[in-house]
């Protein structure tokens, strides 16, 4: 029987050699020359060879001549991109090549996908020469942890999983209408009054300063990066519950568990608003070592134009003051930006001029198209939890769509990548969040990686299908998607 070879994103470059099978044996070490930031990487990938195996797999930092090794080396002969990487297998050795460790991760993603149970429960490696790199530089998932908490060892089955899609950007909703997930230090009543509330009464819950850097450090190393999106100037009754300056009466709104949007507003006239978007985005930004920062800007429903520019504005100048960029959703493309700033599209049914405008002014398109990338929507009439605003949305759905071409008229090199969303108002744990994710996720983050000449529905749909032996192992629940023939 030939071996399988079923990789999710689908590779640049994939070629079976003819040689031998590598085989997981109990002389199977990790090898890496002994710098710092490489050796966590190793015991990245002696971990999970580890785990598939069964057993503890070495970590050394010299060959001397064994054999079974997985040697794990940065290179300058890769094409240009962090992500990039060579992996080369055959009986007695695996090379991971990358010209960064980030470019490593991927790799060692890819050999655990590479790992096949061989009759007898040997673990093999067919023999292979992988070269591959992304198409886009940001593969994201927005996750929403404010209608519904998620508590940090959650997040990191999440994180997991993006690092096992190769997916790279982690964009947390962290405040909305219905409860404030992160402490920000210089406005501490955010969190103490204003976190214990979810949807329909739901219990709360947020990130300690430590939390989140835990989640950002467990990210780093897996190539996933945060950006964390406080919500504004609309999607603020949070904030408006816990600091009632924010509120032209002076006095705190009442706390929220619904699932209406769009009532909530700040108020660029009273003197409060200023310092407090100063504050908290400051703050945040502080937090965060990425290069992003999500100011939200969606649904307000009950502002002028102005005051709304006058705000995107103001929480803008706080990110950039704070020496990160900004994020926003579309309706921002309604205001003045910066170049550089990435606009989110997600409302497929509106005019698409004022991006086509951003785009020529500079502004970067990042691609969540409701009807595509929303995995909080039901995957047909007879799912049980999500929404269905934006139609439903099965996996074929989800994996036939062209990012650089859904907005017209804006030009390819605007597009800097795809981001998956998923909106917790129906979703209140990790088990509701997984069933939605996947097998969706899989299919996005093929979007996002391959080139559309390597992306093939029914190719899809074969490697997706033998991915549920390892979401069983994980104990995730997961949708077996009628699209799909499962191996189980
Ligand atoms: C729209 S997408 C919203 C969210 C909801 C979501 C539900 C966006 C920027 N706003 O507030 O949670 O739909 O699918």
């Amino acid at each position: 029987m030939p071996d399988v070879i079923a990789v999710i994103p689908q590779p640049a470059v994939v070629e079976t050699t003819g040689d031998a099978s590598f085989e997981l044996t109990e002389a199977t070490t990790v090898v890496v020359d002994g710098r710092p930031d490489l050796i966590g990487i190793a015991v990245l990938a002696a971990d999970l060879l580890g785990r598939v195996g069964g057993r503890a797999v070495e970590v050394r930092y010299a060959e001397n001549g064994a054999d079974d090794i997985v040697r794990l080396r940065l290179v300058e002969s890769l094409p240009a991109g962090d992500e990039a990487y060579r992996l080369t297998s055959r009986k007695g050795r695996i090379d991971l090549e990358a010209r960064t460790p980030a470019g490593l991760v991927r790799a060692i993603v890819t050999l655990r996908q590479l790992l096949v149970a061989a009759p007898g429960g040997v673990l093999r490696v067919p023999a292979v020469r992988i070269e591959d790199a992304p198409r886009y530089q940001w593969r994201g998932l927005s996750v929403d942890v404010a209608r519904h908490f998620l508590p940090v060892r959650d997040l990191k089955v999440v994180i997991g999983l993006m690092a096992h899609y190769k997916l790279n950007v982690l964009h947390l909703h962290l405040t909305d209408d219905q409860g404030w997930r992160l402490h920000v230090r210089s406005r501490p009543l955010l969190t103490r009054l204003s976190s214990s509330t979810s949807v329909d009464g739901d219990p709360g819950g947020f990130y300690t300063a430590e939390d989140y850097a835990d989640l950002v450090a467990y990210g780093a190393v897996r190539g996933v990066r945060v950006v964390p999106e406080v919500d504004v100037p609309g999607h603020v009754n949070a904030a408006t519950h816990a600091y009632g300056e924010l509120n032209p009466t002076g006095e705190p709104t009442e706390t929220y568990t619904g699932i209406e949007v769009g009532f909530s507003r700040l108020h660029a006239d009273l003197p409060a608003t200023g310092a407090f978007l100063t504050d908290v985005f400051s703050d945040v930004a502080a937090m965060t070592p990425g290069e992003y920062v999500h100011i939200g800007g969606d649904e307000v429903l009950t502002m002028e134009a102005d005051e709304y520019a006058t705000l995107v504005a103001a929480a803008s100048a706080a990110v950039r003051a704070a020496g990160k960029k900004v994020v926003g959703w579309q309706e921002i493309a309604h205001t003045p930006l910066e170049p550089g700033t990435v606009v989110q599209y997600w409302d497929t049914r509106v005019d698409p001029a004022p991006f086509v405008a951003a785009a020529q002014a500079g502004a970067l398109l990042l691609m969540s198209p409701g009807s595509k990338a929303y995995l909080d929507m039901k995957y047909d009439a007879s799912t049980d939890l999500g929404l269905e605003w934006a139609g439903h949305i099965e996996l074929r759905d989800a994996y036939d769509w062209e990012p650089s071409t859904l907005i017209e008229g804006v030009p390819a090199e605007s597009v800097i990548g795809v981001e998956a969303a998923v909106w917790t108002e129906t979703l209140r744990d990790l088990p509701a969040l997984t069933q939605m994710l996947l097998p969706r996720l899989a299919a996005i983050a093929e979007v996002a990686w391959s080139a559309p000449e390597r992306r093939d529905w029914d190719d899809f749909r074969t490697r997706v299908g033998r991915q549920a032996p390892f979401w069983d192992r994980l104990g995730l629940s997961w949708y077996a998607s009628p699209q799909v023939d499962w191996t189980r």
